[in-house]
């Protein structure tokens, strides 16, 4: 589903590709396909229908930049649309109040448990150094005030329960006391779930929210239900008028439409987000970053504007008439290395490229590694740079080898690097004339030639 999502974006907005200008027609086309797109992702379908009209009204009639292509700028539209439809900003949680409670609610397994431990390690390592205590709620299963107290003692987090309450109103309130006397300044009160909305659940959490009046108040949300999840806050929202959203179990194969189909039907913001079983697996939520995930495609915007930042505009006007004419020298590739060392860390910069990200997690990419490289072109005489093909010469291979501190099978691979690398180039200037991410192409398809070049 990740791969099929991202082709699926991908060839939406190849429609648009040479267009000039963005008009209704190939905009619908367009649209068309990201409509599936999100549906695919888990976004409520009415969620994607209202997300695809202002997409559309914000993108008609938009002038296109010369320097950007319209497929670019859906891409970037569709993006923006998607972060400020899922709030824009980070929204941080709400703790006024001695102590400051923090009431969790959700189904059965949603992850409420360990998302209290996560939370009350985040404050404890905090600047402000909270001393929180956490809260076992759960009544029903001895094995919860277990789960609790593990994490607890894991974490340095005292523990309130009371072995043989059944009610978990009065051991919150007491928890509350029990705070006040030990200087805890937050209380995260974890609660008991359901498998599904029932009403016995509903009313004890509704009851629980109206003794602790706690400020604030977490709807705790398995991002792999998907649709259910959107149903499952909604009915929630309902009853307990929850603060905010934690959508768990992110690290899974998800790719995170709920949580705008969820912002959108219960208009709540979503505060955190687990993404893992650790305690320190817990993010806070940034529409931004979701954005990307859910448009599946790395992260295209920033790393235009990277790129953007980076190339000079009359040097890439340069590599250009120099690339129709065949005439890219190891002077360019020199200069082409340091552009792509202005841009930053390289694996950064490999990793925001669609369909990379996940690719490259584990591969390590030396920011020295172009060094060699590096070594060897500036080994050539300014001649030689200008005509590779002098360098068929044995003896210079030889003297630029002993020059730059390598070895001569390190040259010719380097050699031959360059010519692939000068063919390929010509060809996709043939396919892509002006557009950014050509460069951007070429650039990537340079650094995984210099992953299997020569190492220092
Ligand atoms: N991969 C992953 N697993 C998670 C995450 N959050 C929780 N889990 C796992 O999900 C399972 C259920 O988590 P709990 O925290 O016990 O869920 P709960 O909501 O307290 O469940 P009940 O107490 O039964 O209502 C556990 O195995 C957790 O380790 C997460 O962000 N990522
Ligand atoms: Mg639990």
């Amino acid at each position: 589903m990740f791969e099929s999502l991202s082709e699926r974006l991908e060839r939406s907005f190849k429609i648009l590709k040479g267009e000039g200008k963005i008009t209704e027609v190939n905009v619908a086309d367009a649209l068309k396909d990201v409509r599936k797109a999100l549906i695919a992702a888990d976004v409520n379908y009415k969620v994607a229908k209202t997300f695809i009209d202002s997409v559309k009204q914000k993108a008609m009639g938009m002038n296109v930049l010369t320097a950007v292509r319209p497929k670019e700028m859906m891409i970037k539209v569709v993006h923006d649309e998607l972060a400020i439809l899922m709030g824009g900003e980070a929204q941080p949680i709400n703790l006024q109040g001695r102590p400051a409670i923090i009431l969790m609610s959700g189904l059965q397994g949603s992850g409420k448990t360990t998302m209290s431990g996560k939370l009350a390690y985040m404050l404890k390592k905090d600047k402000k150094q909270h001393k929180p205590l956490l809260v076992a709620c759960d009544v029903y299963r001895p094995a919860a005030i277990d789960q609790l107290k593990v994490l607890g003692d894991q974490l340095e987090v005292p523990v309130y329960s009371e072995e043989g309450n059944k009610n978990p109103v009065e051991i919150a309130l007491n928890a509350v006391q029990h705070a006040k006397a030990k200087g805890n300044d937050i209380v995260i009160v974890d609660t008991a779930g359901r498998l599904a909305v029932d009403e016995e659940m509903m009313d004890e959490i509704e009851n629980l929210k109206k003794s602790l009046n706690p400020s604030e108040t977490l709807f705790v949300v398995d991002a792999m239900t998907g649709q259910d999840a959107v149903n499952t806050a909604k009915e929630f929202n309902e009853r307990i008028d929850f603060d905010g959203v934690v959508l768990t179990k992110l690290d899974g194969d998800t790719r995170g439409g709920a949580a705008l189909s969820i912002r959108t039907v219960v208009d709540k913001p979503i505060k955190f987000v687990g993404i893992g079983e650790k305690m320190d697996a817990l993010n806070v939520f940034h529409p931004q970053r979701m954005a990307d995930r859910i448009l599946g495609m790395g992260d295209v915007v920033s790393l235009v504007e990277r790129a953007q930042q980076a190339i000079d505009e009359k040097e890439a006007e340069e590599l250009e008439r120099k690339l129709r004419k065949n005439k890219f020298d190891f002077e360019d590739f020199l200069n082409q290395i340091q552009t792509i060392k202005k841009m930053g860390n390289i694996k950064d910069l490999v990793s925001m490229i669609p369909g990379v990200g996940k690719a490259v997690k584990d591969v390590d990419i030396d920011d020295n590694a172009f060094k060699s490289v590096e070594a060897i072109i500036r080994s050539m005489t300014p001649k030689e740079r200008k005509e590779p093909s002098l360098l068929a010469n044995q003896s210079r291979k030889i003297r630029i080898a002993k020059g730059s501190g390598t070895t001569i099978q390190e040259v010719n691979r380097l050699i031959k690097q360059f010519d692939d690398m000068r063919k390929m180039m010509k060809q996709m200037n043939a396919m892509d004339k002006k557009g950014m991410m050509g460069k951007m192409k070429a650039m990537r398809q340079m650094q995984q030639m210099q992953q299997n070049g020569p190492k220092i």
